[in-house]
């Protein structure tokens, strides 16, 4: 069973759609994590609002993803920003071997978390510290210092060191979104 289907299994005995948001700076692994979550069968609709900002969607019966870029494109962010409201769960990727777009993955962090859609609500936050496979990857513990995600305090996050490429950490990271997703809805 794929990890998406594990996920959406556990989802779909409940009706409602869940929507998550997969999000991060362009480069980090967002399209390789999905597309190792993604089940063969899902419905993928490309929105390309704008020449230049794209978003990726798709679902199954129970699980939505939306998945963007928030690099180099602040311009759009009132396009993306409009996707917050809806996203009842978000995982985020970085690449831990991008040490100079560290600082500019924070920056889009903070926005994120403290847009208005976002933080006063209990969104539970997966990060994946992805690439862990190259050399000079920091570790897990690193990204999250750099991040200061120690000062999330109103939102459940973790983080998994995660090498998408092979499919390493991200089932622990699966499992844990999918334990907060129930908690959150019952
Ligand atoms: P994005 O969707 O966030 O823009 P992609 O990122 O999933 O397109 O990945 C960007 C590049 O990083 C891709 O390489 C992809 O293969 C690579 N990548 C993704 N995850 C990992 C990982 O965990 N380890 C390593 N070493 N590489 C990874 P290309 O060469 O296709 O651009």
């Amino acid at each position: 069973m794929g990890l998406f289907d594990k996920l959406a299994g556990w989802l779909g005995l409940k009706k409602k759609e869940v929507n998550v948001l997969c999000l991060g700076l362009d480069n980090s692994g967002k399209t390789t994590i999905i597309n190792k979550l993604k089940p063969s069968n899902a419905q993928t609709q490309d929105i390309v609002p704008t020449i230049g900002f794209n978003i990726e969607k798709f679902k199954t019966s129970s699980l939505s993803f939306t998945v963007f870029d928030m690099s180099g494109q602040g311009r759009y962010r009132n396009l993306w920003e409009h996707y917050y409201k809806e996203g009842q769960a978000i995982i985020f990727v970085i690449d831990s071997a991008d040490k100079l777009r560290m600082v500019v993955a924070k920056e889009e962090l903070d926005t994120l978390l403290n847009h208005p859609d976002v933080k006063h609500r209990r969104v539970p936050i997966l990060f994946f510290a992805n690439k862990m496979d190259v050399r000079e990857a920091l570790s897990s513990v690193k990204v999250s210092q750099l991040l200061c995600l120690e000062n999330i305090k109103d939102k459940p996050w973790h983080i998994c060191a995660s090498d998408a490429l092979r499919g390493e950490g991200l089932p622990e990271g699966v499992d844990w979104l999918q334990d907060q997703i129930r908690t959150l809805r019952t």
